[in-house]
Order: C-alpha cells, then structure tokens, then sequence
C-alpha cells in the first residue's frame, strides 16, 4: 500500500512501539527520527554530538540539522513508495519543510495520526522504561520537560494537520494490539 503517514504523539504515548507494527502491515519504512539521533550518538559521529547536546535534555535538536537529516533519509529509493514518520514533525518549521519537501515531487502527506495519553500514563511508561534500557532522557525532569515541549511546539503540528483536514487521533491508552488496531482502522486499513 502507499502511504505517506505522520504519527505524532507525546513521548510514551507509544509512538516507536506503534510505528514498528504499522510500517510492516503498511509494507513502508519507519522513520523514526528519535532512533536515527540515537543510533547516531551510539555511533560517536558528529550528527550524533550534536543532537545529543539537545536530546539528554528533552529539547528539540535545531530544525537545520533534524530537516537535513529527513531530506537524506526521505530521498532513498524505499521511501519513494511511501513511509511512516515517527517523531517529525515536531514544530510548524517542519511542516513547512517537510510539505517542500514532498511538494518538490508532486506529493503531500495523506495522513497525520495523533496518538494520545494521559501525561501521567507516559510519566509513569517512561520511568518504566528507564529501568529497562536505561534511556539517558527518560528521568523524572526532563520526561516532564518533553511532555512541556510537546505541548509548546508539537501540538500545533496536529492543529494544522487538523485544519487542513488531514488529522485523526487515536487513543494509545490500552493493549499495544489494541492501540495497532484502533490505528488500522483510522488509517483505513481492514483488518486480517
Ligand atoms: P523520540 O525518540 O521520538 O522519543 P519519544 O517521543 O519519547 O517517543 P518514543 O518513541 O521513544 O516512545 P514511545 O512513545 O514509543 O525523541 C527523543 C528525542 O529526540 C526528543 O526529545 C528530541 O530531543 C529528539 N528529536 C526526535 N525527533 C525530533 C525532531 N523531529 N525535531 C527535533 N528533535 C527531535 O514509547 C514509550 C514507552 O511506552 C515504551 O517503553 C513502550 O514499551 C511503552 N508502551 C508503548 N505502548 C504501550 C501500551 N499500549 N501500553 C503500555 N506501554 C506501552
């Protein structure tokens, strides 16, 4: 299926978890930018030097540096057919970018899917995941300091996605099947 789909979401709402499912039924790459920074400071390059100064504490990396790195990562031959954007994008600049960058061949996103939690499910899922993978941005502070973020500069995304007729919301809240299939079925996938 092509498809060119925006997941957003606040952090913990289960975006990463969900965006994994989806771009395999979808038979379309996950672009997750958070993994992407993260594989980067795994990696010691200079990309991830950069964002790392930003991601430990919950800020967004600068959109000249988040936009570059989409652009590459949107121009190679999987993405042509379509793909799933996990995490961008994150401010209005994005959407500016993102959109010229699509409309360079004739193409706009079909779908942004909000996936929605309580900000104390997320805390409490993050904190979770902080004694598991050991994330360096999953502590108390800055958890609460990306969830401030998302409110400042993501959720206007949605509202734009919004106006534009091009936003459904989903609720992240239950079994991570259940979340998969709510999210089919906003995205007009039938069931198997
Ligand atoms: P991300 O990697 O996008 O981090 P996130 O918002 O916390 O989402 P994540 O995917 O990790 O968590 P998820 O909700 O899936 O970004 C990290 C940082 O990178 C940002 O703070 C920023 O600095 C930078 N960055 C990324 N994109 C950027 C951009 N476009 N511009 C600028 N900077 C950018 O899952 C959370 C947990 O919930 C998991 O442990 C999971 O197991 C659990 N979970 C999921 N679904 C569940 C369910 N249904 N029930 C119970 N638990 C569930």
């Amino acid at each position: 299926m092509s498809a060119r789909l925006v997941l957003l979401g606040p952090p913990g709402a289960g975006k990463g978890t969900q965006a994994a499912r989806l771009a395999e039924r979808l038979g379309v790459p996950a672009i997750s930018t958070g993994d992407i920074f993260r594989a980067n400071i795994r990696g010691g390059t200079e990309l991830g030097r950069t964002a790392q100064a930003y991601t430990a504490r919950g800020e967004l990396v600068p959109d000249e540096v988040t936009n570059a790195m989409v652009r590459d990562r949107l121009a190679q031959d999987d993405a042509a057919e379509g793909f799933l954007l996990d995490g961008y994008p994150r401010n209005v600049a994005q959407v500016a970018e993102l959109d010229a960058v699509l409309a360079a061949d004739g193409r706009g996103v079909d779908l942004a899917v909000e996936l929605t939690a309580d900000p104390e499910v997320v805390v409490a899922r993050l904190l979770h995941r902080a004694t598991v993978e050991g994330r360096e941005d999953d502590t108390e502070d800055v958890v609460r300091h990306r969830l401030t973020v998302y409110t400042e500069q993501t959720a206007p995304v949605a509202a734009l996605y919004a106006e534009r007729g091009l936003l459904a919301q989903v609720d992240g809240i239950g079994d991570v099947d259940e979340v998969t299939q709510r999210l089919l079925d906003a995205i007009g996938q039938p069931a198997r």
